[in-house]
């Protein structure tokens, strides 16, 4: 990595977590070929049959938990950790993912665009609570003891959460880089456009082009795992 970097964001996707075992959205096998988008991950689906819904993210939540970083999280978090250690150095690591990988491996401070799934959200009184359990017995929520928590995930349709702090990251950025993820999905396929109109450089670190990478300036094309720490080092 260039030594005269100060301010970074990297966004990351479910290909960063694909060596730790966990499904991505995309490929074979994945989960939008197990589940139509439409039936588990909008409003309108959770509306229509909230028990398919409550189910398919306590499978994953579970599924989560047996899982591990893997090198590339663990690159991260060291990045992480350096960075905070440097005076006026900024270090913004902005995941997609709904996992708690980055955070389990030592990174501190991500911030989830989509949410995350050991987190709860309550449709009566927006409470949110950490949570590690199952909700399709519709726990009581803890705060007002209404039986209405959902997952706290963004859903197509849905604002992605603090998108200020992330375009204010952007302004401030040396470089962007993009990790794991297929550019299909907005309006984080948007970052490397709107940091490319900001003059800011721009890497991808992917298994397989992706529906971004032309407006790259640099791809790079690997598993993350041996791509990550190369970069980080
Ligand atoms: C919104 C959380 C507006 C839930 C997810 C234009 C502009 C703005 C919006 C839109 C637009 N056009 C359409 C829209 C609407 C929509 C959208 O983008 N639709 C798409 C289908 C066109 N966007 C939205 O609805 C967003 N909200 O726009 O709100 C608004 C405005 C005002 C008021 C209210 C609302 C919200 C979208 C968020 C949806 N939630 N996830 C959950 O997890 O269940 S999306 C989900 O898919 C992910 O979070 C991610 O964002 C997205 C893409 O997934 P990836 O992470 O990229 O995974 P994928 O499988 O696709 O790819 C994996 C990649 O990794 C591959 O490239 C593969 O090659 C690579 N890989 C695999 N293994 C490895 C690897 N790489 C390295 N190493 C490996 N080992």
């Amino acid at each position: 990595m260039e030594t005269d970097l100060q301010n970074i964001v990297i966004l990351t996707g479910a290909g960063i977590s694909a060596e730790s075992g966990i499904d991505t959205f995309r490929a074979e096998g994945g989960l939008w070929e197990q589940h139509r988008i439409e039936d588990v991950a909008t409003p309108e689906g959770f509306a229509r049959n909230p028990d398919l819904v409550l189910n398919f993210y306590d499978m994953r939540r579970a599924a989560v938990q047996e899982k591990l970083p893997n090198p590339a999280h663990e690159a991260l978090a060291q990045l992480n950790h350096a960075w905070s250690n440097k005076p006026n150095h900024n270090l913004l690591i902005v995941t997609q993912n709904v996992d708690d990988l980055h955070e389990r491996a030592g990174a501190a401070h991500v911030h989830h665009m989509h949410g995350e799934l050991l987190s709860a959200l309550c449709c009566a009184c927006e409470h949110r609570t950490r949570w590690t359990g199952t909700m399709i017995e519709r726990p009581s929520c803890p705060n007002c003891g209404e039986q209405a928590l959902r997952p706290d995930v963004v859903w197509f349709g849905e604002m992605p959460y603090d998108m200020e702090r992330i375009y204010a990251a952007l302004r401030n950025a040396d470089l962007f880089v993009s990790i794991g993820t297929s550019g299909a999905v907005y309006p984080a396929a948007g970052f490397v456009r709107d940091a490319k109109e900001l003059g800011v450089p721009t890497i991808e670190l992917n298994l397989e082009r992706s529906e971004g990478s032309r407006w790259f300036d640099e791809t790079r094309i690997g598993p993350a795992s041996k791509l990550v720490p190369q970069w980080v080092q």
